[in-house]
């Protein structure tokens, strides 16, 4: 399997995040995805390409030019506040929640930052743009290689992306890269695609770019947002409207769930794509399931992610699994390429 490696990931860097009234380390860090590739070398399984710089135009086909150029100037802007924000990380302190208006563009550069966010945990450093446009070149390379007959690609990159809409950053995400990655797939020519986030947390940000379309189906296996984050989207009573509808399954499990029953919903998730009659799959593939997650409620096992990677290599499908979640540093790189492996070999 080619894994197209965002060899910039660590130009996107956060010092802090916002937690419990407190600025706490990052927890998304270069080191998460240094582990991954380490362990692809370690099996054998690192065949690495780089991806061409990305036509930005593949960016706004699912993410809004005014926020493209947000996130493409941020950094400038925030150290043109003062120079000594240099040292700094950008974070967001406004939203313009119910009543407020989003239609008009403030000036002011920490307006604009609450404008295009969702939360205070997602820091905008130096490199963040190039790292974030980077994943979103690896991503347009993965899919286009699918389209050229490919069977499966893997995108290694970081900052995630699945959080991310259309226009707001949030989650640790920037550039919805599976968004980027479906969507290109779709003008490549596939008449349905299907995604299926297996990230701990909900893909709110997919979801919302795909709610409407009946050409994309979004799937996701998740902590129920009643107590787990992103709390205000991911629940199963969302199932696409208008041209979408039914196109969106979500499948909300509880804090502590293990294995069994998580199998059980990607089990019907993978029932509900091959219905919709996709042609392709993206896969979220976020590794904070894993027990021993700093952050979230699952209990799966490393040797699990065996059974999982079994089980999408059973699809048949053209499969993109493209890099999200898992703050198990020491730990995501097995748990991955555990995936990997064992996809290759049902699939071949
Ligand atoms: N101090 C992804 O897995 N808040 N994003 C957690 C922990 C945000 C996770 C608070 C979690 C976002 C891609
Ligand atoms: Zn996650």
């Amino acid at each position: 399997m080619k894994t197209f490696y965002n060899e910039h990931h660590s130009l996107h860097h956060g010092r802090h995040e916002m937690f419990r009234g407190k600025l706490v380390p990052c927890v998304e860090v270069p080191d998460r995805a240094d582990f991954v590739l380490r362990e692809l070398r370690a099996r054998g399984l690192a065949d690495i390409v780089s991806a061409p710089d990305v036509d930005p135009a593949a960016i706004e086909r699912v993410h809004a030019r005014r926020y493209v150029d947000f996130l493409s100037t941020a950094w400038d802007e925030w150290v043109a506040l003062d120079p000594a924000n240099a040292e700094l990380d950008a974070l967001p302190s406004y939203w313009p929640i119910r009543t407020f208006r989003s239609d008009v563009l403030p000036a002011s550069f920490p307006a604009r930052m609450g404008l295009f966010s969702y939360d205070a945990g997602s820091p905008i450093t130096a490199g963040t743009w190039t790292a974030a446009r980077q994943g979103a070149a690896c991503a347009v390379g993965a899919a286009d290689h699918l389209l050229q007959g490919g069977r499966s690609a893997f995108v290694l990159t970081r900052p995630p992306g699945h959080h991310a809409g259309h226009d707001f950053f949030g989650g640790y995400c920037f550039v919805n890269n599976a968004a980027v990655a479906a969507q290109r797939l779709r003008d490549g020519g596939l008449a349905r695609v299907a995604v299926l986030d297996i990230d701990y947390h909900h893909g709110n940000g997919t979801q919302a770019i795909f709610y409407e379309r009946g050409d994309v189906f979004f799937a996701s296996v998740h902590g129920d947002p009643h107590t787990e984050y992103p709390y205000y989207l991911g629940y199963a009573d969302e199932r696409g409207s208008g041209a979408g509808a039914d196109c969106n399954l979500n499948l909300p499990l509880p804090r502590g769930t293990g294995v069994g029953r998580w199998r059980e919903a990607m089990a019907t998730a993978l029932q509900a794509i091959a219905r919709f009659g996709a042609e392709a799959l993206v896969v979220s593939l976020g590794l904070d399931t894993f027990a021993d997650d700093p952050i979230a409620g699952f209990t799966l096992q490393s040797g699990d992610y065996l059974r999982i990677g079994d089980d999408f290599g059973a699809t048949g499908l053209p499969t993109l699994f493209v890099f999200e979640g898992g703050y198990a540093v020491a730990e995501v790189g097995v748990n991955t390429v555990n995936v990997l492996e064992a996809f290759k070999q049902r699939a071949g």
